[in-house]
């Protein structure tokens, strides 16, 4: 068999067994899962049983990053396949989110191809919650969605009808067999050294951690809240789970915007009045680079005309000074608003394609916004935050209006609506000495 020449390859430190009879420990069967009557047999019929040395002091726990907002553990790289002898039996991942809350969208699951036979078999998903206290897979959250492969290795299952967010702990995807060996799906597993506590098998009604050192190769992508936002940390750039990388010094003022009008929101620093802005979210030559404010201006960017390129501008102890094109040259708008006190905010607050100002009143938690850029009064006043908090700003749900959060020491507050009330997002991501930045990183 093929799969055991892959195997010596891989040349990890290997013992090979020849089979394993698996002792589960009885629990009960989860809520919703189809149990085969012949499912006291818990032979586990891998066509290899490989035990490799684990070293269980040192489980490796940072996820590796994936696609944007994918989950998964395993290593990419397909070593094998597992399948069960009988129907009702499965395998599942245990995954831990980055942030919460999260939706789940596809299941992502891994087939070896043309073993144990060359046809594809229907199979079902499950989701279980983290909520047992012994780590196995708990609740069942949804489930059956039931699925036929169409190709070897990545087959993606759509489970976003089962309508389940994650708003803290672990959960569980479980791939159930619903035909027996030979007449099945192989799961694949990887090459690398495991997550330790993440493969699980189910199999006559009971889960038992799988002693393998290899990952089940399940991933699940999620839908998240923090698409749009980020962090700057000492010249690194942290935007939601997708990119990480250095631009700027430490001392630097990040700012971001669209300055080229793709539709994504990039990166840049303000130095003592310069910006030095790139057009790309990755470490790299700056695009821009021209002086515009004094060392001591607050910057503040945004699309003042509605052409679809943010552009630059400072606030300067209740003076806005901004312009229209990312260069040195002068104020296209000059103008008086809010207190030298005020922190200034800038966003689409009625969603008409402009960019304009507002400012947040530290002392109150107060925020004074104005749909026009010029002095005026304001157009929005209400209260959301703390005096010690950071101002956010941004397009929170898509819905085309720009509103308000605050960022508090790591934690995320945002609203929907420009007004007072209660937050509609709360999440972690980033430290409390973290500057947030908000944007559209993909365009999306
Ligand atoms: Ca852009
Ligand atoms: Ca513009
Ligand atoms: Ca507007
Ligand atoms: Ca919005």
């Amino acid at each position: 068999m093929k799969i055991g020449s892959v195997i010596l390859v891989a040349a990890i430190t290997v013992t090979l067994l020849m089979a394993q009879t698996m002792n589960s420990a009885s629990a009960e069967p989860p809520a919703k899962v189809k149990l085969n009557p012949s499912g006291e047999q818990k032979e586990n019929l891998e066509q290899e049983q490989h035990n490799v040395e684990l070293n269980h002091s040192e489980p490796r726990a940072i996820p590796v990053e994936r696609a944007y907002n994918e989950l998964g553990y395993d290593d990419g790289w397909e070593l094998s396949g597992h399948a069960w002898t009988c129907a009702g039996s499965g395998y599942a991942v245990r995954f831990t989110p980055l942030t919460y809350p999260v939706d789940l969208q596809t299941a992502r699951i891994n087939f070896w191809p043309n073993w144990p036979n060359i046809y594809h078999e229907r199979f079902a998903i499950y989701v279980y919650a983290g909520d047992s206290r012994d780590r196995q897979p708990g609740t069942c959250l949804g489930g059956p969605v039931y699925h036929t492969a169409t190709n070897w290795y990545w087959n993606d299952v759509d489970i976003s009808g089962l309508g389940i967010t994650i708003e803290r702990g672990d959960f569980y995807i479980l791939y159930l067999q619903l035909s027996g060996y030979p007449d099945c799906e192989a799961l694949s597993f990887d090459r690398g050294q495991p997550y330790y506590g993440r493969s699980w098998n189910y199999s006559g009604g009971s889960w038992s951690l799988s002693q393998q050192a290899y990952n089940y190769m399940i991933r699940c992508v999620v839908k998240t809240q923090e698409n749009d936002i980020g962090v700057f940390r000492n010249g690194q750039w942290i935007l939601s789970a997708r990119y990480r990388f250095n631009f700027g010094n430490p001392t630097d003022i990040p700012v971001t915007g669209d300055w080229n009008g793709d539709g994504e929101s990039t990166i840049g620093v303000y130095r003592n009045g310069q910006w030095i802005l790139r057009d790309s979210n990755s470490a790299g030559a700056a695009d821009y680079r021209f002086n515009f404010g004094n060392p001591t201006d607050i910057p503040v960017t945004g699309d003042w005309n509605d052409d679809g390129e943010s552009t630059i501008g400072v606030y300067r102890n209740g003076q806005w000074i901004l312009r229209d094109s990312n260069s040195a040259g002068a104020a296209d708008y000059r103008f008086n608003y809010g207190n030298p006190t005020d922190k200034p905010v800038t966003g689409d607050w009625n969603g008409d394609g402009e960019s304009t100002i507002g400012v947040y009143r530290k002392i109150y938690g107060q925020w004074i916004l104005r749909n026009s850029n010029s002095a005026g009064s304001a157009d929005y006043r209400f209260n959301f935050g703390n005096p010690t908090d950071k101002p956010v700003t941004g397009d929170w749900n898509d819905d085309g209006e720009c509103t308000i959060g605050v960022y508090r020491n790591g934690q995320w507050i945002l609203r929907n609506s420009n007004s007072a009330g209660s937050a509609d997002y709360r999440f972690n991501f980033g430290n409390p000495t973290d500057k947030p930045v908000t944007g559209d990183w993909d365009g999306a």
